[in-house]
């Protein structure tokens, strides 16, 4: 059978594609999971951004797909959805499978016949592809397979869930890299990769889709077959790794214990990216940053999601930034940046502003937090994502004022606070963080000299598109216009699709 498997080109702000363009990791997991004798071709549309429809056309053509695979995201359901579309002009009899937290959470969302889709793989998608992809070559019904949803006739079909896959036992074997077709990956001009060592997370924040996902649990890959990811990521060429674990610091000893295998492993010249809490930093930097440092770790996000302690409340994220010295509890964030500050690594603050009960003074507190200690900054709004509690919440007291799903991009304020409309907290928000994104250009240019030099102007035009650096800077415009502007650009931006 010949498969085609899509991420969708959507982009969000704080992840430039000039700079930044990573593989979607799920798509080439799918690819190593099914039987080998398929055909299979896997495309980041990411890497083809401006050029969405000639490069599905030529996929489409070049592949003869008999089944399409999409990868989906929330705000990238209206991209599928007319990809869908396009794959079925061009190819009339292809089938159609989406899979992703978008179809995982809302999949009523992807019923309707006129849409096109004929599958839907909810939660974790190894085991439950290659059982579809079995049963159509095969000619077998398909009720037997767990975790699916179908097409049969006008209606669709919800098969029982899959239980959540133990990583333990080996059955998910390793990505197939070499089924990528698209190139370009890059991390600041440094070819980068994906690679996961864990997948789940315990903690329960209310924004995060994780838990409707697959629930409260934690399961880990075995060390040999994380350094044989990686060594296979390196052989394909990259030089940066992202390490995507939902919470690779739910079990520091864990983590330090793969710091160590790198470094034993000789995988220490790689770079790493990596998530992580506040309090497992907090807590443990003293042994633990070193150690990341040795092993290669240069950037870290950090889950800082709130400096204020009512915010944390409301994210339930009050546990995961708790620092305890002496038997007393105070909020983790400075104690962990410092420990990754004094080793050598970049902080990427991630903070969420604009929740139900915050004021100007709430917001800009936070604001101006980022500017003194976070490096890069990744400053997101509430975004009320299917089955969240979070989105719950928002929605009983009647604080959602935006339903475009292709805005949900974590940038655009699509939720008002009970004091601040929602233009103007994503305004606060834009106003301020273009420029700890330019203090941090230094820091980038240390780190890729030659990335900097070529993109500068581009990089620099990105951040402060509608207006620019010079006239923003010495305030020759009034910022209100500009950012209408930036507003106006970044909507026709989402036609990604023309
Ligand atoms: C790593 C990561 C990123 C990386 C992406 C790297 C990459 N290119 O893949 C970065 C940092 C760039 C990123 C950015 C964003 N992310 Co992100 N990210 C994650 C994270 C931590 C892990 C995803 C991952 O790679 N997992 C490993 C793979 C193997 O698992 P998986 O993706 O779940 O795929 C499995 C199944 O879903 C399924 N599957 C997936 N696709 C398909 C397709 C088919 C055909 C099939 C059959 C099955 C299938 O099978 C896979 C294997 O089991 C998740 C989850 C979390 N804890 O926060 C959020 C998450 C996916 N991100 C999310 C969001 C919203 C974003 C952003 C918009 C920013 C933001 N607001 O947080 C941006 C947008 C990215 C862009 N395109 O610009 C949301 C999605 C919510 C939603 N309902 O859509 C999540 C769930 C976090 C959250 N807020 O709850 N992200
Ligand atoms: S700690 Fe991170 S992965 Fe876990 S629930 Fe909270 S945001 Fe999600």
């Amino acid at each position: 059978m010949n498969i085609l498997l899509l991420s969708m080109p959507d982009s969000f702000e704080h992840m430039p594609t000039i700079g930044i363009r990573m593989p979607n990791g799920a798509l080439s997991s799918l690819a190593g999971n099914i039987d080998p004798h398929h055909r299979v071709a896997v495309a980041d549309l990411i890497l083809a951004q401006r050029e969405v429809r000639a490069t599905v056309e030529q996929l489409v053509r070049e592949w003869q797909p008999d089944l399409v695979g999409l990868s989906v995201m929330t705000f990238q359901r209206g991209t599928a959805l007319r990809i869908i579309q396009l794959v079925r002009a061009l190819r009339p009899g292809v089938r159609c499978a989406v899979g992703g937290y978008d179809p995982s959470l809302a999949p009523e969302a992807y019923t309707d016949p006129a849409g096109g889709v004929d599958f839907i793989v909810r939660g974790e998608g190894e085991l439950t592809f290659c059982a579809l992809v079995r049963a159509l070559e095969r000619g077998h019904g398909l009720e037997d397979v767990a975790g699916l949803s179908w097409r049969a006739g006008d209606g669709f079909l919800h098969n029982a869930n899959r239980p959540v896959h133990g990583l333990e036992d080996g059955a998910v074997r390793l990505p197939n890299r070499d089924a990528r077709v698209l190139q370009g990956y890059t991390f600041l001009g440094r070819p980068v990769d994906v690679v996961e060592t864990s997948r789940g997370c315990t903690f329960d924040c209310s924004f995060c889709s994780i838990i409707e996902m697959r629930g409260r649990n934690f399961h880990t890959y075995a060390f040999d077959r994380v350094l044989t990811d990686i060594r296979d990521a390196r052989e394909h060429g990259a030089r940066v790794i992202f390490l995507v674990d939902d919470n690779i610091t739910l079990n520091v000893p864990r983590f330090e214990a793969l710091c160590r295998a790198i470094i034993n492993a000789g995988l220490d010249h790689l770079h790493y990216l990596v998530q992580a809490m506040t309090s497992a930093i907090a807590n443990h930097g003293a042994t633990l940053a070193p150690l990341m440092r040795r092993a290669g770790f240069r950037y870290v996000f950090l889950g800082i999601e709130n400096i204020l302690d009512d915010d944390l409340q409301f994210l339930r994220a009050r546990a995961k930034n708790t620092l305890r010295t002496n038997g007393r509890t105070d909020n983790a964030t400075i104690t962990a940046i410092e420990h990754l500050h004094r080793n050598g690594m970049y902080v990427v603050g991630g903070l969420i502003v604009g929740n139900p009960d915050d004021t100007r003074e709430s917001i800009e507190a936070n604001l101006t937090f980022a500017y003194r200690w976070v490096d890069y900054p990744y400053i997101q709004h509430p975004t009320p994502y299917p089955g969240t509690p979070m989105t719950k919440e928002f929605r009983d007291r009647g604080l959602i004022i935006n339903e475009r799903l292709e805005e949900y991009d974590g940038t655009t304020a699509v939720v008002r606070s009970e004091h601040l409309e929602a233009e103007e907290i994503e305004f606060l928000r834009w106003q301020a963080e273009r420029w700890i994104k330019v203090r941090h250009m230094r820091a980038v240019l240390r780190y890729s000299p030659g990335f900097v030099l070529r993109n500068w102007r581009t990089m620099l035009g990105h951040t402060f598109r509608g207006g620019s650096f010079w006239t923003s800077l010495l305030r020759l415009e009034d910022e209100r216009r500009v950012f209408g502007r930036y507003r106006a650009i970044r909507e026709a931006e989402r036609a990604y699709l023309r």
